[in-house]
């Protein structure tokens, strides 16, 4: 006799896929038999951790692996471009209710373009995405990263209209907000390696046993030690989703007019350019050039939108 029903996909090792009937946890191994993927899916990953499936499996033989039969319409999902092979693109994770970015002052090292692009992503697919400054309890360990000023990279990110949280995975500071703030939900930690996403992990719920990183203190650097994208369920209530570190986030395609929407703070002012669409570059009566002249907007992030916009252009 067989089994149907309707899942989400809870972790993902490549070829094979945990499945769970959200928000009941109760894992079952299934798998894609043959060619199974979203009408114009272009990614190298069929399924997402995230992603709701139909699924038939063998209810006489318990223990038996299912079949996924079709993947439902993705509600949102995080998506990223591979740095090498520049057309191919990675879902990361699929219908999540917010993406934390894991990002420190201390080591590893913040990138601001990945920061941006990461950034980018989630506005051009209808992610809500916060960023965690973890590893706060350091703070009085010496200076933070060189040039990297805490007041300056909040206020970098609030001008956009991020939200910003401190927070210590070790220390346990800002815990029990991102607790309170996981229950009812599905959530995304991304950031790159090493920035302490399994760490958050386990100190929203102790429980849980992600496998962290130990950072080598000679290079103070991350070993990838998570390979795969696995959502844990908190006991707390909610779900949130590890991801192993990822080096670089390329954009995936967009059109150069459309580039500035996914920029909030950009997209607030820029009714009042003279010229629609405008590039924001050598267009006169710009008002995104306005509110970077008068620092609404931050060079940081302006720099970063003319980044991306010559790096698109070279793929056009
Ligand atoms: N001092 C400090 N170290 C942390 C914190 N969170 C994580 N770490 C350390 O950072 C390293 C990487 O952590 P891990 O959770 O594996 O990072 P991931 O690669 O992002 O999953 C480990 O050595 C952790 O002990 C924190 O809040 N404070
Ligand atoms: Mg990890
Ligand atoms: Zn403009």
């Amino acid at each position: 006799m067989e089994r149907k029903g309707t899942a989400t996909v809870v972790k993902s090792a490549g070829t094979h896929y945990l499945l769970s009937e959200l928000p009941v946890w109760n894992p079952f191994r299934a798998e894609i038999r043959g060619k199974l993927r979203l009408e114009t899916q272009t990614e190298t990953n069929p399924v997402a951790v995230g992603d709701l499936v139909e699924y038939a499996a063998d209810a006489g033989n318990f223990g038996s692996v299912a079949l996924i039969s079709k993947i439902l319409p993705r509600r949102n999902c995080v998506i990223r471009k591979s740095a090498n092979l520049s057309y191919e693109s990675h879902v990361i994770a699929a219908n999540v209710d917010a993406a934390y970015l894991v990002v420190t002052l201390y080591y590893p090292e913040i990138k601001p373009e990945f920061v941006d692009r990461f950034l980018v992503s989630c506005e051009a697919y209808g992610v809500p995405a916060i960023i965690l400054l973890n590893k706060n309890d350091l703070i009085d360990e010496g200076p933070a990263q060189l040039g990297t000023d805490r007041e300056a990279f909040e206020s970098i990110y609030r001008r956009a209209g991020y939200r910003v949280e401190e927070l210590s995975a070790i220390e346990g500071r800002g815990i029990a907000k991102l607790r309170r703030e996981i229950r009812g939900r599905v959530v995304l930690l991304s950031g790159i390696s090493g920035v302490g996403k399994s760490s958050i992990v386990k100190a929203l719920d102790p429980k849980l046993e992600p496998k962290v990183n130990e950072i080598s203190s000679y290079y103070r650097q991350g070993k990838h030690t998570t390979s795969m994208y696995e959502m844990y369920p908190v006991s707390t209530g909610g779900f949130v989703i590890d991801t192993p570190g990822v080096r670089g986030f390329g954009l995936v395609n967009f059109k150069p007019e459309e580039l500035s929407t996914y920029f909030p703070e950009m997209l607030e002012v820029m009714d009042g350019c003279r010229f629609k669409p405008c590039t924001h570059t050598h267009e006169p009566d710009c008002a995104v050039k306005a509110a970077v002249g008068d620092g609404r907007i931050s060079v940081e992030r302006y720099n970063s939108y003319l980044g991306m916009l010559d790096e698109g252009s070279k793929y056009r």
